[in-house]
């Protein structure tokens, strides 16, 4: 790809519709005004926000002339500092590197690892660049950490997986609604007027998490489960719910197999047995089956609370079986969902940056999808890559015999985000060549040999889709600074330089889009039907669409799932305890979020003055007795200390939290990274780490230990 980079566009032209960059809502928004003073304003013909944004879409353009924006690539020096290069020096760099770890070590010696910030057409590209330009099958990306226990799931269940089968617009006319492990109130509040909605009209909320917070308080009921307890009270609510014949016994025959195995494992979830494992008073959570069973039309969401375990799939698939059980999905205005965390974390993890996945949710082990993809990228299919390791798998190699030695980073801050972050601190530096691509120097960027700037949301093209499996567009309101280039362009010109520059001639994101449609022909996420004029006329389109003609798809499952027989799949999985539980050692659980204004590892929103004065620092939530128990008061230092590491953090006491329970943001880096604490170790299947379960011990500690 030539250079394209415009001169330095000061003021947009006219008002862009476009979409913020931060979450799965992807609310949409309209920018005008000069680059430095933008104007944000909600954009009130998008069905999905409806004008609403929260504080960080608000405050999003901050951002865009932000001092600390890199704004060229930078080459670390002899003296190990990290200097300004030009761009010819910072490829030629990555390219000398890569090909001399791949002579050295082989081809999969090199690895990437990508996003769900990234569009669609980035996200193709990195796959693409993964197993043409490199040939390796070590590619992997952040969304293993966010939605691959859902994503597993809803697979093994339906066939097929998109966070929401329906439009949130169902939402407020479903009758209860039953909300697992989501704190929407503050991780996508503009969704919160869907809720109320359906309150208005009668219906109810339940919601399940061991915290008290913003959504809870929403609620009419609150499950304030054990932190890992997920599975036992799903099987609890479906012990009940069989046991009072509240099961649609007509679904369960014609459109589900292998109810009775689940039926089988759930008798014996007595609810005595239930409420002890999850700590749920018996009456709360039989008021919940009852609830449940008794609507004509009901919802059952989860989120990474249930997710993000060591039993994330097993947790999910238990929700399922309730589900399937009540004959949810692919009725009116109810469904199992899972609701997506990233900007474009359902795209992201579509069209091939996962270690096992070719695009249009294709697997890199069927011959077929094989062929398939060979044949759009003009390559042979024996060139082809088979599946690589996943996220934390790939990290903890680093370095290592066997593992990556070259690694380029495209969209995440690792060395934040990664559970046991101080051992993937280690193995970075055990790198021979660290390559990262970011609009910041985040904490991982510091550490890189080489550092490349990348355009910002509002100074790309190209396409997102959100967390209904809507397609929409993400439009250029500006040019980038002049040595700033997107990360479409970077790829080019590396692949242009490693000699495989053939394979990505492309003028404009849009025929990147051309060609992620044809890839993702006739697999499940099939984009072939959608055009960017199309998308931006009807206001996104739904996946599949399969052809010009086709208007795309709102609502999935109505008629047949995406399984061989047609029919959904019960799964009797056990419930199992998480990987640690409190002991005399490590008495207390710690349990890991977010708050409403920080994003994700922070490199973003910490720089924002606005969200940094709404939440300046992280926290360590205590309930009051805990406290008392520990001689500890509001704002007093501690140090928490796990099996992997040891922080210190700042006391907010509340009854908010469990009294056998810690919760801390991991909004951010280096010795205030919760991450430090977390356990690394994987769902079996989705190989998700435990971000929200592990064992740990706090104790007091003087303010200057937190230096
Ligand atoms: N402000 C803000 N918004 C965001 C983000 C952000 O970083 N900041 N990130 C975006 C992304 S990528 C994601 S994935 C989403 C995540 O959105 P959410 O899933 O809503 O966020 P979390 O805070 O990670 O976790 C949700 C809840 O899980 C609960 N929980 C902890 N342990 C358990 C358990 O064992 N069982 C159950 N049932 N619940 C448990 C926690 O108490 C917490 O309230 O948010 C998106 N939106
Ligand atoms: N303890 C704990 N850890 C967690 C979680 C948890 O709940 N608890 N949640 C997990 C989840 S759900 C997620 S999604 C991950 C997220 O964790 P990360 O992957 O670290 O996510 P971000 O902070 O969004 O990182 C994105 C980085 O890419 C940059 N960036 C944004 N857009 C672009 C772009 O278009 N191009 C390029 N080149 N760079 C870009 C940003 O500046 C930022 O530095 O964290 C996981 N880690
Ligand atoms: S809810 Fe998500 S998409 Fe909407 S403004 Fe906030 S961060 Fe942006
Ligand atoms: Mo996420």
């Amino acid at each position: 790809m030539h250079n394209t980079a415009a001169p330095f566009v000061e003021k947009a032209t006219e008002q862009i519709a476009t979409h913020c960059p931060y979450c799965a809502l992807q609310c949409g928004m309209l920018l005008s005004g000069p680059r430095d003073q933008v104007t944000v304003e909600g954009n009130e013909h998008f069905p999905v926000n409806n004008g609403s944004l929260c504080v960080k879409g608000w405050n999003a353009a901050e951002l865009l002339n932000h001092p600390d924006r890199l704004r060229t690539p930078l080459l670390r020096d002899a003296q190990g500092g990290l200097v300004p290069a030009s761009w010819e020096d910072a490829l030629a760099h990555v390219a000398a590197a890569i090909q001399t770890t791949q002579k050295r070590y082989g081809r999969d010696a090199v690895g990437v690892f990508g996003s769900g910030s990234l569009t669609n057409e980035k996200a193709y590209l990195l796959g693409k660049f993964a197993r043409v330009a490199l040939g390796t099958s070590n590619i992997d990306y952040n969304g293993r950490y966010c939605m691959s226990s859902a994503a597993a799931a809803s697979q093994a269940a339906f066939g097929l997986d998109r966070g929401l089968p329906f439009p949130l617009e169902d939402i407020p006319h479903a009758e209860v609604i039953l909300l697992i492990g989501s704190n929407i109130a503050e991780t996508m509040p503009p969704l919160m007027q869907y809720f109320e909605a359906q309150r208005q009209n009668g219906g109810k909320l339940i919601v399940i998490d061991p915290r008290a917070s913003v959504t809870t308080r929403a609620a009419h009921l609150h499950l304030r489960l054990t932190p890992g307890s997920d599975a036992a009270l799903a099987h609890g609510l479906l012990h009940i719910l069989v046991r009072e014949g509240l099961i649609d016994k007509a679904y369960i025959a014609e459109r589900t197999e292998d109810f009775e195995q689940v039926k089988g494992r759930v008798a014996s979830y007595w609810p005595e047995l239930v409420e002890r494992a999850t700590g749920v008073p018996e009456g709360l959570f039989t008021q919940a089956a009852h609830l449940l069973g008794r609507a004509r039309s009901a919802m059952i969401l989860t989120a990474r609370g249930s997710e993000q375990q060591s039993q994330g799939v097993s947790n999910t698939l238990a929700y399922i079986n309730v589900a399937l059980a009540l004959g949810l999905p692919g009725r009116i205005y109810s469904g199992f969902g899972s609701i997506t965390g990233q900007g474009n974390g359902q795209g992201g993890r579509e069209h091939g940056q996962k270690a096992d996945q070719l695009p249009g949710y294709r697997k890199i082990s069927d011959p077929g999808a094989r062929q398939h993809i060979a044949e759009v990228w003009g390559i042979d299919e024996s060139e082809l890559p088979g599946p690589g390791k996943s996220a934390y798998e790939l990290l903890e190699g680093l370095g290592q015999e066997g593992g990556v030695r070259t690694l380029l980073v495209v969209g995440s801050n690792i060395v934040v985000s990664s559970p046991n972050a101080l051992h993937i601190q280690e193995r970075l530096k055990a790198l021979d060549c660290l390559v990262v691509s970011d609009l910041f120097l985040s904490e991982t960027a510091q550490l890189a040999d080489v550092v490349l700037p990348s355009a910002q949301w509002a100074e790309e093209e190209g396409t997102m889709t959100n967390l209904e499996g809507r397609v929409i567009r993400r439009r250029r309101a500006f040019a980038p600074p002049p040595e700033v280039k997107t990360d479409v362009e970077m790829l080019c010109q590396l692949a242009e330089l490693l000699g495989k520059g053939r394979y990505f001639a492309y003028g404009e994101p849009h025929q990147v889009f051309e060609e992620l449609g044809r890839a993702s022909a006739r697999g499940s996420a099939d984009y072939a039907g959608m055009s960017y004029e199309k998308i931006e006329a009807r206001n996104g389109v739904f996946w599949p669409c399969p052809g010009e003609e086709h208007s795309g798809t709102p609502r999935l499952f109505q008629q047949t799932f995406h399984t061989p027989s047609g029919r959904a799949r019960f799964h009797p999985v056990r419930h199992q305890s998480p990987a640690e539980v409190p002991d005399e050692e490590y008495p207390l659980y710690l349990t890991t979020g977010r708050v409403l204004a920080q994003y994700q590892s922070g490199t973003q929103t910490r720089r924002v003055a606005r969200l940094r004065e709404l939440a300046p620092a992280p926290f360590v939530e205590i309930h009051p007795t805990t406290a008392r128990h520990y001689g500890l008061v509001q704002g007093a230092c501690v140090r928490l200390t796990t099996r992997r590491g040891s922080i210190c953090g700042t006391v907010k006491i509340t009854s908010d939290i469990r009294e056998d329970t810690l919760f801390v943001p991991f909004h951010w880096g280096g010795k205030d990274a919760v991450n430090r604490l977390t356990n690394p170790v994987l769902d079996s299947t989705s190989r998700m780490p435990e971000f929200k379960v592990c064992a740990v011990r706090i104790e007091r500690a003087s303010a200057s230990s937190k230096t």
